[in-house]
């Protein structure tokens, strides 16, 4: 549940995105309630959905050889923690004092702790990415370096420029020598993509759908979830995912907390998020223009992905 500060963002986000003039859309950050992030959670498990486990083998292949790239003693933030499953093979190859997971949600932060507590000093910072990743770049001694960490390819779900600017911010927050991992997902065959976000199964569609019971539990909605259907579009231009929720037939739906009412016609859809799929040569671009260098960039072969290591200038 969002606190009760938060829920009149909530209720305003939500009004924005629905009255939009033009493409309805909702802010994907909707998608991580206890249910959503237990749904993404399954996904990750998918035969179709492939970015998770390649990110993994990444990680557990090269985890000595990024300990090597790094001063002794280096501390950690990681961006988006969750369970901290991936992070394991990083904090037995470093080893590191200090381990900050920052994450919105708090039982993440406990699995986190549970997870890794034996690993390392490990401190929650429950807040933003930014937020938290200052807060955990002044707890660091002068001369010791920082390693954040934004794995997962959730940097896609930024527009191109937001996701330059992000990277610039959190530029911002590091000294010359610290490093950031950053993993990406990288440009496949439109029918593998495709597959991944539409799984025959459909449980992208229940973490798709699972937004508008959100909206209905939290914010008074009366969506219909049966009238409307999950839809996985791949945007070539764009390079990326687009998750959609299309409405089957024309109708109106009221969300009484947000003071609103919006009509749909038949097939219209709500943007719920996306997904940028990357070159490499672009994740290059994008790190130096934020005041970064390419120290190394890994691949996975069975499911294009990239993990970064860059380093602040
Ligand atoms: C967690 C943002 C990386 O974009 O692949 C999975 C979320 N959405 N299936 C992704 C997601 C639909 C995921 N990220």
């Amino acid at each position: 549940m969002y606190a009760p500060a938060l829920e009149n963002e909530l209720a305003r986000e939500v009004r924005a995105g629905l009255t939009a003039a033009g493409q309805k859309t909702l802010p994907c950050g909707l998608l991580y309630d206890d249910i959503g992030s237990a749904l993404f959670e399954a996904i990750t498990l998918l035969p179709e959905y492939g970015l998770t486990r390649a990110d993994a083998r990444i990680i557990r292949s090269h985890a000595n050889e990024l300990a090597e790239m790094l001063p002794r003693g280096a501390v950690v933030a990681e961006l988006g923690s969750g369970s901290g499953v991936k992070t394991r093979a990083i904090l037995e190859a470093l080893p590191t004092p200090l381990y900050f997971p920052i994450d919105v949600s708090r039982a993440a932060l406990a699995r986190c702790v549970a997870e890794l507590g034996a690993l390392a000093d490990v401190e929650p910072i429950e807040t933003t990415y930014l937020e938290g990743l200052g807060r955990a770049a002044a707890r660091c001694a002068p001369g010791q370096a920082l390693l954040a960490l934004f794995l997962g390819s959730t940097i896609g779900n930024f527009e191109f420029d937001a996701a330059s600017d992000f990277l610039a911010a959190v530029r911002a927050c590091l000294r010359p020598g610290d490093a950031l991992l950053l993993g990406t997902d990288l440009v496949k065959p439109a029918d593998r993509l495709l597959a991944a976000y539409d799984d025959p199964a459909g449980v992208t569609a229940a973490f798709n759908l699972n937004m508008l019971a959100r909206i209905n539990r939290e914010l008074g909605g009366d969506f219909n979830l049966r009238s409307f259907e999950h839809v996985a579009r791949w945007n070539r231009g764009a390079q990326r995912i687009e998750m959609h929720l299309r409405s089957r037939v024309r109708q109106r739906v009221a969300v009484s907390l947000a003071n609103m009412a919006v009509e749909f016609e038949p097939g219209e859809t709500i943007l719920t998020e996306v997904c940028h799929k990357f070159r490499l040569g672009q994740v290059r671009r994008v790190a130096r223009a934020a005041g970064f260098r390419l120290a190394a960039q890994w691949r996975d072969l069975e499911w294009p992905f990239a993990e970064s290591l860059l380093m602040a200038e």
